[in-house]
């Protein structure tokens, strides 16, 4: 039951989050500015005394969903600070000849490459601000949830054990409490491993200074059966990242036995990459193959005693650039459930999945099909027509045509409408294009026409 009376306010549970990364520190940030009491627990040191140790990509892309839930902690202008501007995807064929695929229809339509080390940072300084407790070098152990207490195990080899508060694990993929609330019910975990693993590389900035390519794109090296992208740093060098099954045919990260296996494998695959990479051999050597996989629940949370959010609930492939957005989603929508239903967190956790489920499927789903077109590169020439399509309802139909990627990237449309959206624009789309192989003999105004006629025009969040 809710009360509204401020006098009666329900005693708050105080808050015990598990887990400082991305998501971790943006949601302490939005329930300590909302009032309650927030004790975060992070296994790792704290980056901002020690260096950040993060692991996985150095950069992300921060789409318009991340950027709107850090816009409601008054954080968004201090990212941007921060951030390089990416317009669109560099291709990059085997013969050489790049060329910028817009994203957007003009440049208010860009997504950002973020250092996640320095956003990290930026989000543990706003969660201590707001006045959120941080442990760190604390490692979540276990969890009685009959005698509501936690099992806290720090860096000195002790272990202690406290009352556990309202908890909320946003301790990543592999997280400790998802393993304890296993324990004590069937949460309906599959994993799916994706096959396919990723190395990162680094093409630092030319002695000169500057950027060796161009700083305002996602660059992919389209390659088949895997790619190369690089992402920008607002130092001047670029995080490149390599996707390659790990098993099977060469290529594969299996045939690549050693470093110099390695170089001969840029050398016929990636000869302008490489050229780039002075430090090849070294960084190849120093970093491990990181494993992708999707993490399927179906539970998130165990009543009103714990809920996940972020990569423990949903952990994602990574090729539509959306894990952490999608993260952030979730801290803003869980910051506004709780404060709503302040007195019935189980009710709040319970709505939250709701919510959030479909659309956590939806981006699962959007993500694993985003790494066939993003390796695919040179598309058949049906897609081809498609697109070019695409671009003209976008522009004669606006309010009525968005393409699948800018709903995703540049709108909060939930992910599962995107999805139910995109084929109904595909179906019609299909309908306009048949018997046609080049648009030149479609009557581009009576398709737009039909479209404003055919679909209701573009949902909330657009
Ligand atoms: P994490 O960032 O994994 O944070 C979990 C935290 O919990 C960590 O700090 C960890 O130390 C801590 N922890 C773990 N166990 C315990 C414990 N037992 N006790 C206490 N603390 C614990 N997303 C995008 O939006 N855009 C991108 O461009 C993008 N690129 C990516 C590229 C790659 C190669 C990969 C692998 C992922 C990418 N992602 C991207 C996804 C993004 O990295 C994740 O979705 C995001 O980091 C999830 O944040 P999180 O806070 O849920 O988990
Ligand atoms: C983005 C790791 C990563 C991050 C990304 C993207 C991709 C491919 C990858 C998807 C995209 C930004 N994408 N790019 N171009 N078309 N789709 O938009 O974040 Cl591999």
């Amino acid at each position: 039951m809710a009360f509204t009376d401020h006098m009666n306010m329900p005693a708050r549970k105080p808050v015990t989050l598990v887990g400082a990364g991305l998501v971790g520190a943006l949601l302490a940030t939005l329930l300590a500015q909302r009032g309650f009491t927030v004790e975060v627990f992070e296994r790792r040191p704290d980056p901002r005394a020690h260096g950040f140790l993060g692991g996985r990509s150095i950069n992300l892309a921060l789409a318009e969903r991340g950027l709107r839930a850090l816009r409601q902690a008054g954080l968004a202008d201090a990212v941007l600070a921060q951030a390089v501007m990416m317009r669109g995807r560099m291709v990059h064929p085997l013969d050489g000849a790049t060329n910028l695929q817009r994203y957007g229809v003009d440049d208010s339509e860009v997504i950002r490459s973020v250092s996640r080390g320095g956003l990290n940072i930026l989000l543990l300084d706003a969660a201590e601000r707001a006045g959120a407790g941080l442990h760190f070098d604390t490692t979540l152990a276990g969890v009685d949830f009959t005698g509501g207490t936690v099992a806290l195990a720090c860096n000195d080899g002790a272990t202690r054990t406290q009352a556990a508060g309202l908890l909320i694990g946003c301790d990543g993929a592999g997280s400790a409490l998802r393993a304890a609330m296993s324990k004590t019910a069937n949460l309906g975990e599959r994993i799916e491993p994706l096959g396919h693993g990723y190395k990162e590389l680094e093409i630092p900035p030319p002695p000169a200074g500057g950027f060796a390519i161009d700083p305002h794109a996602l660059h992919i090296w389209p390659r088949g059966h895997y790619m190369c992208i690089a992402l920008p740093n607002t130092e001047g060098n670029f995080t490149v990242t390599l996707f390659l099954p790990n098993e099977g045919a060469p290529p594969s990260f299996a045939t690549l036995t050693d470093v110099v296996a390695a170089r001969d494998f840029f050398a016929q695959q990636f000869p302008d990459a490489l050229a780039l990479m002075p430090a090849f051999e070294e960084v190849w050597s120093a970093h491990p193959v990181g494993q992708l996989a999707t993490l399927y629940l179906d539970r998130w949370h165990l009543d009103g005693r714990a809920l996940l959010l972020g990569d423990a609930a949903h952990a994602i492939v990574p090729f539509h650039g959306q894990g952490m957005n999608a993260g952030f989603e979730d801290a803003a929508e869980l910051a506004a459930l709780l404060e709503q239903q302040a007195g019935d967190p189980a009710a709040a956790f319970a709505a939250f999945e709701d919510r959030r489920k479909p659309n956590a499927d939806a981006i699962a789903a959007l993500s694993l099909a985003n790494y066939i077109e993003m390796r695919d590169g040179v598309a058949d020439p049906r897609y081809l027509l498609k697109r070019e399509l695409a671009a003209a309802l976008t522009e004669r139909a606006p309010g009525y045509f968005m393409s699948r990627y800018r709903m995703v990237s540049f709108t909060s449309i939930p992910y599962a409408t995107c999805i139910a959206r995109d084929r109904e624009q595909t179906a019609l789309m299909e309908s306009i294009l048949a018997g046609h192989d080049t648009l030149a003999d479609v009557d581009l105004e009576a398709a737009a026409a039909r479209v404003r006629a055919t679909l209701p025009p573009l949902p909330e969040g657009a």
